[in-house]
């Protein structure tokens, strides 16, 4: 069976983005591949948090994970400081990654430019993400297209590594959806939609009420034709409505420019507004049943219990090949 591994910050509240490009994927592989998904609380402290207010959106990722379908008999679903193998690997494989190429990645690049303050943790956060993904032996990496120059640079990390000590990682392959691996900010059509945005306008959250999801996509940014069509390089943020739009409703987006053909730009948002709406309502109502339960908590502890027995033989391995004493 093949192992699959992936995270998600708890840095604000999951957006239609994470779920379209990583989330969706996660529920459907774990019905054919031995899963582990990771809350990456050490990674969302690479830029200040606010204490009360990330342990908050800690629990709250946790509920969306299992609100959105995550079956905790079938996958393992764990916050990543509660399992110190995380950290260890982390500090380990910052000694296999070369300053030169952490300087190359293009989200530290983007991150570290809006900001005043630059962390060291900034910097190293890919080596951190090869850990998580190395500890487990993993097969297949489900993520958004933003992350492959990520798992590019862990299969680098992984192959030296196995070249310099002696074969302790599997090379994971990245698996990015064909469509929606890069939702698009409803605000601008050329940067990504973020959760940390500082525009609330420019993504949905997954727990935006129905009132504000239809207000946002009613404000999202079009074009001055009124042609409903996919054409990503001229038409971007129609074409960013449309994939969203096929992926909620399950719809070619050949269908929809029928459907929509002659109608403008009105009647297209107002229903894809709809049909949003409608596909989260089920998944708030589980998560707010979630939230207030003790279950969530269980989940949590016996996650962490597992993900360390899964992780263990992986990490011991690599200090003897190190040569730490054990
Ligand atoms: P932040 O704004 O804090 O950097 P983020 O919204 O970019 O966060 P992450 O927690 O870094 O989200 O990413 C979780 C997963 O969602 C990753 O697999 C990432 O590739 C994916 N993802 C993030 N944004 C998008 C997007 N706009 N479209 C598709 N997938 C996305
Ligand atoms: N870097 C990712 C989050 C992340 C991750 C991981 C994804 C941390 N560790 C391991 C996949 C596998 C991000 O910023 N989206």
């Amino acid at each position: 069976m093949q192992r699959v591994f992936s995270g998600i910050q708890p840095s604000g509240t999951m957006t239609i983005g994470n779920y379209l490009g990583a989330m969706k994927n996660f529920v459907r592989l774990q019905d054919e591949a031995d899963c582990v998904f990771c809350i990456v609380d050490l990674h969302a402290i690479t830029v200040p948090q606010d204490p009360e207010q990330l342990k908050q959106n800690t629990r709250s990722l946790a509920a969306l994970y299992l609100a959105a379908g995550i079956n905790p008999d079938k996958s393992t679903l764990f916050v990543q400081s509660h399992v110190p193998g995380h950290a260890e690997l982390g500090w380990m494989l910052q000694c296999v990654a070369y300053y030169g190429e952490l300087g190359r990645m293009t989200q530290f690049k983007d991150k570290s430019s809006k900001k005043s303050v630059v962390t060291a943790g900034l910097y190293t956060y890919p080596a951190l993400m090869a850990a998580d993904i190395l500890l487990y032996q993993t097969d297949l990496v489900p993520v958004g297209e933003d992350q492959k120059q990520h798992l590019e640079l862990t299969r680098n990390i992984a192959e030296r590594f196995n070249r310099q000590y002696g074969d302790a990682f599997t090379i994971p392959d990245p698996y990015i959806p064909k469509i929606g691996g890069r939702i698009m900010s409803l605000d601008d059509p050329a940067k990504k939609m973020s959760k940390s945005d500082e525009n609330i306008n420019a993504f949905v959250s997954m727990l935006d009420s129905p009132s504000v999801i239809r207000k946002k996509i009613s404000r999202a940014v079009t074009d001055s034709e009124r042609e409903v069509r996919y054409d990503p390089e001229h038409k971007s943020a129609i074409s960013n409505l449309l994939t969203i739009y096929s992926l909620f409703a399950d719809k070619s987006i050949n269908d929809l420019e029928q459907q929509y053909r002659g109608a403008g730009y009105g009647p297209f948002k107002k229903e894809l507004a709809e049909v949003v709406v409608d596909k989260l309502a089920p998944i708030q109502e589980r998560y707010q049943e979630l939230l207030n339960s003790t279950e969530l908590d269980a989940i949590l502890k016996l996650g962490a219990e597992r993900a360390r027995e899964k992780s263990s033989a992986t990490l011991r391995d690599v200090k003897e090949k190190f040569g730490f004493i054990l």
